[in-house]
């Protein structure tokens, strides 16, 4: 409905159910511990008004049971929607890793998506049904946020970082997306549509927006346009990791650490060479922050994600 007010947005996933759950249930909790004491005090405030013949003789009182329940149970409740809850937050952080991903970047004042097979578009985002997606956002300028309220999800954009958040929406529709960072004049403008679709429709949408380089494609130009595979190519004079296989392998780094090749870590690498040092490897790397656009970004991690399978 256009201008009418949405108390409560529509639920379009499993998850976004299991967080109104929380919502829900803390919220009767909370009632159920509130409510009576605020009819207990206006019972005492009409009981003890002036002029009023109580007993206000106020004896010394003790109930050890009173006061340990009055305290263990709330704490009892607290733990359970803790627990509740960080299972969720847990499951936002672990996207199945056959996800699938469609890259988002946030600049002044617009969402710009970019499917795997090279289709992108601005401010709408299509989506298939029942099938895990995973964005991976990133910002052009100032700090912007994507904010879906269907599916309870919400995530910064940050410049020269990337994040990411993931969902499985099982209801088909139209619902509403956001920028949730104040990030000037238009932020409000900064809006778009969600539409997900039957796998079978999503896959005609996508045959619809014509032939276009996949993005995979588009960034195997980039790498030898910038210079990458001079390095990273067989028969190079420097001595570099070859880069196939290498998304989603686990890297042990000069200090010790072994960390997964995800997208964050390959955009660090490329924008911040000197920041985890791979063990076995002079760094020779140029960073590459502020040379690179990050649609560009995106396409050479896209190319990098493409030979990680094979
Ligand atoms: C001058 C040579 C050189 C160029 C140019 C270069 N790299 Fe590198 N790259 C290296 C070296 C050397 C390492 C490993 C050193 C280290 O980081 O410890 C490396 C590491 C990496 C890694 C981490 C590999 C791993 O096994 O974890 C990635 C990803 C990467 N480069 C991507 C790129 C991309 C993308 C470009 C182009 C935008 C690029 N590199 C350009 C030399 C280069
Ligand atoms: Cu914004």
């Amino acid at each position: 409905m256009k201008g009418a007010l949405v108390f409560w947005p529509p639920t379009a996933s499993a998850r976004a159910a299991e967080v109104d759950h929380v919502v829900i249930a803390f919220t009767v909790v909370l009632l159920c511990l509130t409510v009576p004491i605020f009819l207990f005090m206006t019972y005492c405030a009409w009981k003890y008004r002036a002029g009023r013949a109580a007993d206000r003789s106020h004896p010394q009182a003790r109930n050890l049971k009173i006061e340990l329940s009055w305290m263990l149970i709330p704490f009892g409740l607290a733990l359970i929607f803790f627990v509740w809850a960080a299972r969720i937050y847990d499951d936002e952080l672990h996207p199945p890793p056959n996800a699938l991903q469609i890259d988002a970047i946030g600049r002044q004042w617009m969402w710009k998506f970019q499917h795997p097979g090279g289709q992108a578009e601005i401010n709408d985002l299509h989506v298939p049904m029942n099938e895990p997606v995973r964005i991976n956002l990133i910002s052009q300028d100032v700090v912007h946020a994507l904010y879906i309220p269907a599916l309870r999800i919400q995530m910064d954009a940050i410049p020269g970082r990337a994040t990411f958040l993931w969902f499985d929406a099982d209801r088909a529709g139209k619902y509403r997306l956001y920028c949730s960072e104040f990030c000037g004049t238009d932020h409000s403008r900064m809006a778009g549509t969600l539409y997900v679709m039957e796998p079978k429709d999503y896959e005609a949408w996508l045959a619809a927006q014509g032939s276009v380089a996949g993005l995979a494609e588009q960034g195997r130009e980039l790498f030898s346009r910038f210079g990458c595979s001079g390095c990273h190519e067989r028969g190079s004079t420097v001595r570099a990791p070859s880069l196939a296989g290498l998304y989603g392998s686990p890297v042990p780094l000069e200090d010790g650490r072994i960390v997964t090749a995800d997208v964050s870590y390959i955009m660090d690498k490329i924008l911040y060479p000197d920041q985890n040092k791979i063990a076995g490897y002079k760094q020779k790397m140029p960073s590459f922050d502020g040379k690179i656009s990050d649609s560009d970004l995106l396409r050479i991690v896209a190319f990098i994600r493409s030979i990680g399978t094979t």
